[in-house]
């Protein structure tokens, strides 16, 4: 059994529905912490993963503002171990080029920490701007995973941070083993 506290972030455009993942999954009873100075709020959440043989505290850091804080985004991404980066089915310019945009950014500050690549709100069927199968392609090169949520549903919501947990854990105990 072990215990762990990993930070983790979201990123991606305004309005592609962060604060909402993290509000469905974390469910009514949540901590929150607002840091005025970075413009973030950080939400706290503990995960069973392997079969209740490791409990991970999250530390979830969500982009409160939009532009205003740019300065201090070292201070958000510092010490993080992971991220979601996501966009919005209904609006291709929020895939493409933003999350590379994104991508990019992110690593500059941390390293090719793991990440997964959430499509979110696939609840608006009539109104899909990007294919499944153009960002799936796209995943399948960083590599990572490619899931497609509705934080208003609640489709993969849960199994999305699940994954980003497993992959950062991984990836932990890959770099603790000598
Ligand atoms: P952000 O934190 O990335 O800026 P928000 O995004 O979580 O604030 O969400 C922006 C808007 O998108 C909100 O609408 C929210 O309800 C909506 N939204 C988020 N996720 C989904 C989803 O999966 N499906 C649908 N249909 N809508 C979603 P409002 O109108 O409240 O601003
Ligand atoms: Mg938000």
């Amino acid at each position: 059994m072990g215990t762990y506290k990993l930070k983790m972030l979201l990123i991606g455009d305004a309005a592609v529905g962060k604060t909402s993942l993290i509000k469905k999954f974390i469910k009514g009873a949540f901590q929150k912490d607002y840091k005025m100075t970075i413009g973030c709020d950080i939400f706290t959440k503990d995960v069973e993963l392997n079969d209740g043989q490791d409990l991970v505290t999250l530390s979830i850091w969500d982009i409160a503002g939009q532009d205003r804080f740019k300065f201090f985004r070292s201070s958000f991404y510092r010490g993080s171990a992971g991220a979601m980066v996501v966009f919005d089915l209904t609006r291709y310019t929020t895939f493409n080029p933003n999350v590379v945009n994104w991508l990019k950014e992110l690593w500059s500050f941390t390293g090719r920490i793991p990440i997964v690549i959430l499509g979110n709100k696939v609840d608006l069927i009539n109104m899909r701007a990007v294919r499944a199968s153009d960002a799936q392609a796209f995943a399948d090169q960083v590599p990572c995973n490619y899931i497609e949520t509705s934080a208003k549903e609640g489709q993969y919501v849960d199994q999305s941070f699940a994954a980003l947990a497993m992959n950062m854990l991984q990836n932990m105990k890959n770099r603790m083993t000598p």
